[in-house]
Order: structure tokens, then sequence, then C-alpha cells
């Protein structure tokens, strides 16, 4: 089986850098897969993707030297296993809370008798190679977002769950919830500590800790704080600055920070 070269990474300490797909298009997936980052999620949650368009997002992503990636919109088994039939070699689940709640979304991402995923592999033979059953639990990697107070207190539950390889902080939902304002990059005491925490816990555990981050310095600095999966900016963020930094280039004027789509 083709090995999830995110596993690699994490195993060597090497940051990977993770690009973020909100617009349902396979164009738009195949040029950020090549545009060098290590993996590319297609968000499932909060994106305005439907199942077919991931599919073919990830036939796209599979002609890249990206590792594909599903963000789901929630830890239904059914959802899960589809993506997975569908070619991703990992899964970022929204909203875990509880080790129950990773638990039975880790075991949806696993075959028996480890788990609960039901058998056809479908693209994961095509991208994965035919040995994708005898190997797949090894190789699927499964990230659980801390997004929610409770989720923040089970940290060390949670990350002690078999078959996890870590966390994936959602900053906007975490802060809101914690501070009353949702902000990915929140100065917020309660926030950086919130944070710190789940840094230190992955660390002692050696978990991968993940966060979503606005721009790719904002990223260097999660990076240099510990976290070794970081995402900086998704699709949406990246094709609207881009488009009013050349606006305002051409206008001689100054760049605006926020635009139309709200980043
Ligand atoms: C959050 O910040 O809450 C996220 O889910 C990032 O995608
Ligand atoms: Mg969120």
């Amino acid at each position: 089986m083709r090995i999830n070269k995110l596993k690699v990474a994490a195993a060597e300490n090497r940051p990977v850098i993770n690009g973020w797909l909100a617009i349902p298009s396979s164009y738009s997936a195949e040029i950020m897969g090549h545009q060098g980052y290590d993996a590319v999620t297609v968000d499932l949650q909060h994106g305005m993707i439907d199942f077919a368009s991931a599919l073919a997002m990830l036939q796209a992503l599979s002609a890249t030297p990206a590792v594909p990636l599903v963000r789901v919109a929630d830890s239904t088994p059914a959802q899960i296993m589809r993506v997975l039939d569908a070619g991703a070699y990992g899964v970022i689940c929204p909203m875990i809370s509880t080790p129950e709640q990773a638990r039975h979304f880790v075991s949806a991402c696993r075959y028996p008798p480890e788990g609960i995923r039901s058998f056809g592999p479908a693209r994961g033979l095509l991208y994965g190679g035919a040995d994708y059953p005898q190997h797949a639990n090894r190789e699927i990697l499964t990230l659980a977002m801390i997004e929610t107070r409770e989720g923040l207190a089970n940290i060390d539950a949670i990350l002690d769950t078999d078959g996890l390889d870590g966390v994936f902080i959602g900053p906007n939902d975490l802060s809101l919830t914690l501070t009353g304002a949702a902000s990915a990059e929140s100065t917020h005491p309660e926030m950086l500590g919130a944070i710190e925490h789940v840094v230190s816990h992955c660390r002692q555990k050696q978990k991968i800790a993940g966060i979503f981050c606005t721009s790719g310095a904002a990223a260097a600095n999660r990076i240099a704080q510990g976290f070794q999966f970081v995402t900086p900016a998704n699709d949406v963020m990246q094709l609207g600055r881009a488009s009013r930094e050349a606006i305002a280039l051409a206008r001689g004027q100054q760049i605006p920070t926020t635009g139309a789509s709200g980043y």
C-alpha cells in the first residue's frame, strides 16, 4: 500500500503544511495539490462541497504529490467510511468532546477487529494499491478536532484513544465557546492558555498537534510553538486576498486586510 507520508513526517517530527479546500472544484483541488502542500483537505463541514464534488476533488488530488484528506461534517460512520472509500488518506472529524466520541470516530476509520469500518474499499484500492485492505488501518490518518470547552477539558483522555493520530484545533469554534467571539488568531488569555494546554499534552503523549491558521506567517508561529500540522488559511481566504492585493496594487492603493468574503 502507498505509505502515508504524513505519518512518516509525524514520526520524524517534520511539520506538515496542509491546504484547505472549501470551493467545490476539481480544478481548484488540482491547482492546490501542485503548490507544494504536504496534504490538502477537502472540507465537507463548512465548505460548499457535496460528495460528488469531493470525489472528483480527491481524484484530482491523487494526481498530485499532496496527501488527500477530508474534513467530514460530523462523526457519522457511514459518511466517514464513504470518504475513505473515495480515497481519503486521512479524516479530520469536527467537534470531538469526549473520549467516547473519539473512539467512535476512530472505529469508523478502522477495519475489524480494530474498528467497525465496512468493507468496500473502492478508490482506496486505486489510490492506495491492491494491498490497501491489509494495511489501511495502519496508514489512514485520524485527527480529532478540539473546538469545545468539553473537548479541551478531556484532552488527555481523547489523546489516549487507541489509533488516534492526533488532534486539530478549530480556533474559531474554540474561541467562540471560550471567549464569546470566533477568531482564528485570538489573543484572549483563555485562548492562549487553551492552545498551549493542547500543544503540551500532545507533546507529552507524542501525538500530532494540528491547528487551522489564517496565513502562512501565523502558521509559522504555530510551528515554532510546537504544532506539527498547520493549515495556512483556505482557498476562499487565499483567493480573496490575492484578488484584493492585485486590485489595490493596480490602483496604487493600500491593500485592504479584509474583504467581501469576511477574510
Ligand atoms: C474552526 O476554526 O473552528 C475550524 O473548524 C477551522 O476550520
Ligand atoms: Mg470549527
